[in-house]
């Protein structure tokens, strides 16, 4: 199979192949190959690795290591893993001297949330977050798109070139659109929806079902709990701070479980993980600057990045004390208030007025 599709493919220069002979020029000709992702990957990062990963192997027989920094803590991205057989490799674990082709997916190089040599230029860079000066260099550069996922951009190449699809990598393509998405609701274009369903007709909607009801934890509910406590209202924004908590990807979590609440266009949900203040924020309104607005909150403690709606940042806390931590977090909570323009006075706890009257819940009336 592989034969025949490859001539066919360098013998045509239609629009929709060339990107992916671009590609694959910049790629071939290597040996050892890694595929980054950011830090504590989301599905769409992971997906979008598989992907990558997949079409080197398939066009120019070259294998990858997938390569992160962080942990993936989510339940239901360990179930993906553990589903789909993908196997991810620390960045501790790794040399980048001996890797001549280094593909940066979901991320791009000078990003707070990706660890990796300075300096080092990635051969290929394929992200949809806005771009960054560090990606210039890179031999195939394809960033700043403005589609929902990363996974998008891959599966597009994939599919638009009529090369079929193994069933884990669709799967993983597929959740990772969904995912990155809401469920091809917010931030999700027309080439979101194409791509979702060009790859529907590769993937395991059973697989992908079983991975969304991954089983959590007890530990998790007791996370729920500390966010809703803890959730104060400002005007129309929620600040939620979770503390300690063993698993980075649940201020995201939270930050979304929050918004839900028919009072909020913000959320900013924070956490600490390992000597790191990490944060997240969403806003639900169309013309929302997530990235810009957790930029300001950071402010020149830590990093921060993001598209519309969605926004993640990080601040160093080194060995501080309490108090001081507690000053820095303040401080974000401060420069977010203000950089949505939140009445500061009009607070009050998220549950809050909306306890409805008292029903009955005994178990042992009657
Ligand atoms: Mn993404």
């Amino acid at each position: 199979m592989g034969v025949p599709e490859e001539s066919t493919l360098a013998s045509g220069a239609s629009p929709a192949r060339r990107p992916l002979l671009a590609l694959l020029d910049a790629a071939r000709g290597h040996k050892v190959s890694y595929i980054q992702v950011h830090n504590n990957p989301d599905p769409d990062a992971i997906s979008s690795a598989v992907g990558l990963r997949f079409l080197y192997e398939r066009f120019l027989g070259i294998s990858s290591r997938i390569i992160f920094g962080g942990i993936v803590g989510r339940a239901e991205n360990r179930a993906m893993l553990r589903l789909l057989g993908i196997q991810l490799v620390p960045v501790s674990k790794v040399d980048y001297t001996e890797c001549d082709l280094l593909s940066l997916v979901d991320t791009q190089p000078g990003a707070g949330h990706t660890d990796m040599p300075t300096g080092r230029v990635p051969e290929v860079v394929i992200d949809h977050h806005p771009p960054r000066k560090e990606s210039e260099g890179a031999r195939y550069l394809d960033v700043g798109r403005p589609v929902g996922a990363t996974a998008t951009i891959i599966g597009e190449l994939i599919l638009r070139n009529h090369i079929r699809l193994p069933r884990d990598v669709a799967t993983a393509l597929m959740y990772g659109i969904k995912s990155d998405t809401h469920d091809l609701s917010q931030e999700a274009t027309p080439t979101d929806l194409a791509v979702y369903q060009m790859l529907f007709g590769y993937g395991d909607t059973a697989l992908l079902a079983q991975i969304e009801n991954a089983r959590v934890p007890r530990s998790y509910y007791a996370v729920y709990q500390r966010a809703i406590e803890n959730a104060m209202i400002y005007d129309f924004a929620s600040v939620s701070h979770l503390g300690r908590i063993d698993n980075p990807d649940l201020v995201a979590e939270m930050a979304d479980f929050i918004l839900r609440c028919e009072d909020l266009k913000w959320s900013l949900v924070t956490g600490i993980y390992e000597n790191t203040l990490h944060l997240s924020l969403r806003g639900n309104s169309k013309g929302a600057h997530a990235g810009r607005i957790a930029r300001k909150a950071v402010g020149v403690m830590g990093s921060a990045g993001g598209h519309g709606q969605m926004a993640g940042g990080q601040i160093p806390l080194g060995e501080c004390d309490k108090a001081t931590r507690r000053k820095i977090i303040d401080a974000v909570t401060n420069l977010f208030l203000d950089a949505i323009k939140a009445k500061k006075s009009l607070m009050m706890s998220l549950t809050d007025n909306s306890l409805v009257e008292e029903t009955d819940t005994s178990v042992d009336g009657d």
